[in-house]
């Protein structure tokens, strides 16, 4: 196996006899293969995309299948199995579509290839195919990764807002020209760099069909404390960033004496007023997903995995959690169909908090309609000089211990200044007490991390209120990646011409020095230091 395509990857390089992660040689072949039969669908989508020829399950699917080899995503082999057989089959179908409109099917194996017929041969199948040989010439090979494993983080939204009736052909019809492209070896760095910048348009296009899912099924984000202990009484834990998904184990609960704590990326769900307004939706119960074995171990009810980021189940709980959607682990029982009956089944046989205990709150819920609904008093405050900087502190958390960077940065972060944060990352800091300026939080949590939409939102219309562009607002972005969906946002970024973005808590190993330099040049992206010498650098 050969994967790099996350942060954690082994020594900074790629995992290549076991994941880091946990992923198994067999499992990182068959991803490799699904996205190359998903490239052999890309071709011939892109082909019929000329022709104005489109099918929207096709598309759904791509999503999908595409999201399933996300890292901490899909563990399971035998996930994979249907996925490359459907890949094929909705590739000869939309071929025979084709066909009687003279279009002839695409010159590569990738649109003849046929799966085999058991796992071993599809694992070979995948060996045969790995990911990572896509060009000769190391900086296009980099750039093709930059933009498979965005795809990647496109997808993964992309078929969250999808469960929330939100679609754009747009999105898909980028994936099947990027999965396509690479593919290709006679396309030079410049097409790279635009099939990037692009990529990050269709993610920016994904983030608002979620934002716009999740707002208009659930209502926009208000301020909202969150209890951070818990109170007698059976439990489920819920993990993951599908908002539908909490909301069906929300309404499957009612009346059945089982409170509902958030885990991970769910803590800021507790901010939409259509899912606060169950009473026992209770509060939030540890901290970031590389906590999961140490926490849900000692989590005295079941546990529902909705999306990433799924670490090896322990024996001590593996009959306590549970997978759906995309989500699998071998031996971990996967509930489907949006039943969710066994996870309640598990929760009234186990013996839930038996006492209650307050740890306080954190708060939740600003989104950007509750951070504008107040942008008067935070300009006022800018202009008087209360506010002298806000920092966009977010991203993905993770094991490594450079990681405390993000934590040491907020804490040593002036008191006149304001941290806006996003995704998994702020586990590191929030907790802490930071105060307010003038009423306004110092510390404020946008959300999930497809809410990046939500802070660029912030981020421009401040923009307009100073009359000035993003990159001269009084505002850092101090980021940390993880997995894919963090390269896709960081293209997002960049495609909006954000510049001086600090990234760590290392640099993507599918980086080449070259275009690295490339983003230092163009777009003046750092890489993290040490949390006073970057503020220095930052506030002078
Ligand atoms: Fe390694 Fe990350 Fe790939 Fe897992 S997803 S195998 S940790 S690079
Ligand atoms: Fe975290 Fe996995 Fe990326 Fe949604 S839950 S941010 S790492």
């Amino acid at each position: 196996m050969f994967c790099n395509q996350c942060e954690q990857t082994a020594k900074g390089t790629a995992c290549t006899a076991l994941g880091v992660c946990g992923k198994k040689p067999d499992v990182a072949a068959l991803q490799d293969l699904v996205i190359y039969a998903c490239q052999g669908l890309s071709c011939v989508a892109h082909a019929a995309a000329q022709k104005g020829v489109t099918d929207k399950d096709t598309d759904l699917f791509l999503y999908k299948a595409v999201f399933s080899t996300l890292t901490n995503v899909n563990f399971d082999p035998e996930r994979f199995v249907p996925l490359i057989a459907k890949a094929v089959e909705l590739r000869v179908c939309l071929q025979a579509k084709l066909n009687p409109l003279g279009v002839p099917a695409p010159d590569c194996d990738a649109a003849r290839f046929t799966p085999a017929s058991d796992l071993d041969g599809l694992v070979a199948q995948g060996e045969a195919h790995p990911l990572t040989a896509l060009d000769p010439d190391a900086d296009i090979a980099s750039l093709k990764q930059t933009v498979i494993y965005g795809v990647k983080g496109v997808a993964a939204y992309a078929d969250h807002a999808a469960l929330l009736g939100q679609y754009d052909a747009g999105v898909a019809a980028y994936i099947y020209e990027a999965l396509a492209s690479a593919l290709r070896t006679d396309l030079d760095l410049g097409a790279w760099v635009d099939l990037a910048m692009r990529c990050g348009t269709a993610n920016l296009k994904a983030m608002e069909l979620l934002d716009a899912g999740n707002t208009g099924t659930y209502g926009h984000p208000v301020p909202t404390a969150v209890p951070i202990g818990h109170r007698k009484g059976k439990a489920i834990l819920v993990s993951g960033h599908d908002l539908k998904d909490l909301e069906t184990l929300l309404k499957a609960t009612q009346g059945k004496g089982i409170d509902i704590y958030t885990h991970g990326e769910m803590l800021p769900t507790h901010g939409y007023p259509k899912l606060k307004a169950y009473p026992h939706f209770f509060g939030h119960y540890g901290t970031a997903w590389q906590n999961q074995i140490k926490e849900f171990g000692a989590f005295p009810g079941a546990i529902l995995m909705t999306t990433n980021c799924i670490q090896k189940p322990q024996a001590s709980y593996l009959p306590n959690i549970f997978t759906t959607g995309l989500v699998g682990w071998p031996g971990a029982v996967h509930v489907g169909n949006e039943d969710f009956s066994a996870v309640i089944k598990r929760a009234l046989e186990l013996p839930g908090f038996t006492d209650d205990e307050d740890r306080g709150t954190v708060n939740v819920g600003f989104g950007r309609n509750a951070v504008l609904g107040v942008a008067g008093a935070v300009i006022d405050a800018v202009k008087a000089g209360k506010i002298r900087h806000f920092f966009l502190v977010g991203g993905c958390d993770g094991a490594k211990p450079g990681r405390n960077y993000y934590t040491e940065f907020v804490e040593k972060a002036p008191k006149d200044t304001v941290i806006l944060t996003l995704a998994c990352g702020k586990f590191r800091f929030f907790d802490k007490q930071l105060g307010e300026i003038g009423g306004i939080p110092r510390l404020l949590d946008i959300g999930q991390c497809n809410d990046a939409y939500s802070a660029i939102q912030i981020a421009l219309a401040l923009a307009g209120a100073f009359n000035c562009g993003v990159n001269e607002l009084p505002l850092s972005l101090i980021l940390s990646w993880y997995e894919q969906k963090a390269v896709a946002i960081l293209l997002t970024l960049l495609s909006l011409g954000i510049k001086n973005i600090r990234l760590g808590p290392s640099l993507p190993a599918f980086i080449t020095p070259n275009v690295l330099d490339f983003l230092v040049n163009n777009f003046g992206i750092k890489p993290i230091t040490t949390p006073d010498e970057d503020l220095k650098a930052i506030l002078g």
